[in-house]
């Protein structure tokens, strides 16, 4: 158990200290040794956590942002074979984006993969995304679910956008639409008239299944 921890612990702390080179050896050692790509996923997300926080404090800088976010984007390539449940989309199809005017894509990213093997058919449509392809895709895909990442203050008009989008096309009513991300809150769910605000990719989890449920 104590190992289990131990790793995990690394986990973090690679990514939180940016060791470009530790990280993948450490997950690929870790699945050896039997720590769940779930628990190690969050052990990542919680030092991508740290890497923020240290940002904020002047302690990091832009480009140690972007290095953080390969290492992310690498780790989770180590993990995706043990992350989905040879999933067939079973449960719905749901459509992921990062709203329009925003380029964040670690936090949907990490979303998306957890609800893909969670058994939902994800249409990732990236980031920036205009509110009409999130239509377009609704309507390509019968999603029953829309999942919105602001990271921006800026955008969060975005946001109000593809709500009034999904409305203007008679769509409203036969979609969910939850947000996430560092700027959203509970004031702006309610704002906007979404349905939900989730805090992390474990609880998109939970509202998307109590939704397809
Ligand atoms: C990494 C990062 C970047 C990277 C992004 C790399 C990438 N590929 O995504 C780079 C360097 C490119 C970047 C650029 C910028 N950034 Co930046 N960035 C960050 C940082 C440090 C971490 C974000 C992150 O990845 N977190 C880790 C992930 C795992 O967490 P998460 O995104 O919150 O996602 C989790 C949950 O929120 C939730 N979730 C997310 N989405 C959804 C969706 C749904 C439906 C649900 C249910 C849940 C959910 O689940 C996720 C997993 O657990 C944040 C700081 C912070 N505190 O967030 C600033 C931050 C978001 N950035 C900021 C800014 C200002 C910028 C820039 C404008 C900087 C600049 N001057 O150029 C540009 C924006 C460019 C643009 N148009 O988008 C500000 C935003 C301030 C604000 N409130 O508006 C922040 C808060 C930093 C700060 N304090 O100044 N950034």
């Amino acid at each position: 158990m104590e190992d289990y921890l131990g790793y995990l612990d690394r986990v973090k702390r690679a990514l939180a200290d940016l060791e470009v080179d530790e990280i993948n050896p450490l997950l690929k050692g870790a699945l050896e040794a039997g720590v769940k790509a779930p628990d190690l996923l969050n052990a990542m997300s919680a030092g991508m956590e740290v890497v923020g926080r240290r940002f904020e404090a002047g302690e990091y800088f832009l480009a140690d942002l972007v290095l953080a976010g390969e290492e992310m984007k690498e780790g989770v390539e180590v993990l995706k074979p043990h992350l989905s449940a040879g999933d067939t989309g079973g449960k719905g199809a749901v459509v992921m984006c990062t709203v329009k005017g925003d380029i964040h894509d670690i936090g949907k990213n990490l979303v998306c993969i957890m609800l893909s093997s969670a058994g939902f058919k994800v249409v990732d449509l990236g980031v920036d995304v205009p509110a009409e392809k999130v239509v377009e895709a609704v309507r390509g895909n019968s999603a029953f679910a829309v999942g919105l990442s602001v990271l921006l203050t800026t955008m969060v008009g975005s946001i109000g956008e593809v709500v009034e989008a999904l409305r203007s096309a008679g769509l409203r009513d036969s979609v969910k639409i939850a947000i996430g991300g560092a700027c959203t809150t509970q004031e702006l769910a309610d704002r906007y008239g979404v349905d939900a605000l989730g805090r992390d990719a474990v609880e998109a989890v939970r509202i998307f299944s109590g939704w397809a449920a």
